[in-house]
């Protein structure tokens, strides 16, 4: 009776491990590098921010310089990653589903985009 109550719930947590395991990758993965011993392994030098459900995830992210940040389209229609003010850092085609855009932050600032098709949809990547 008890080992069936336990395989139960990691049935039910399974999908659950996946998505934070996802999530992991992409919005942990600075945090866990900060416990680290040395500033050298503070720096991520990737993050991924998916595009799902009409909206940045996460919509805002926090990086260093140096940091290429790479959008995922998992959306069945298209998007862009478009700066929200001229010159345009970013200012990706239309990403069609599972394609992506990376772009490499060199210079600190806040960059704040949205997407052209459907502006509502907004994020913002701050490096510093
Ligand atoms: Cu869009």
């Amino acid at each position: 009776m008890r080992l069936r109550f336990l395989t139960h719930q990691f049935v039910i947590c399974l999908p659950c491990f996946v998505l934070l395991a996802g999530d992991l990758v992409t919005s942990t993965k600075p945090t866990e590098a900060a416990a680290g011993p040395s500033e050298a392994t503070n720096e991520a030098t990737e993050v991924k921010i998916k595009i799902a459900d009409l909206a940045f995830d996460p919509p805002t992210v926090t990086v260093r310089a140096g940091t290429k940040v790479t959008w995922i389209n998992q959306d069945e229609v298209p998007h862009t990653v478009t700066s929200t003010t001229k010159p345009r850092v970013l200012e990706s085609a239309a990403l069609d589903t599972n394609d992506s855009f990376s772009h490499v932050f060199k210079e600190l600032g806040t960059y704040k985009y949205f997407c052209t098709v459907h502006p509502k949809m907004a994020g913002t990547v701050v490096v510093k």
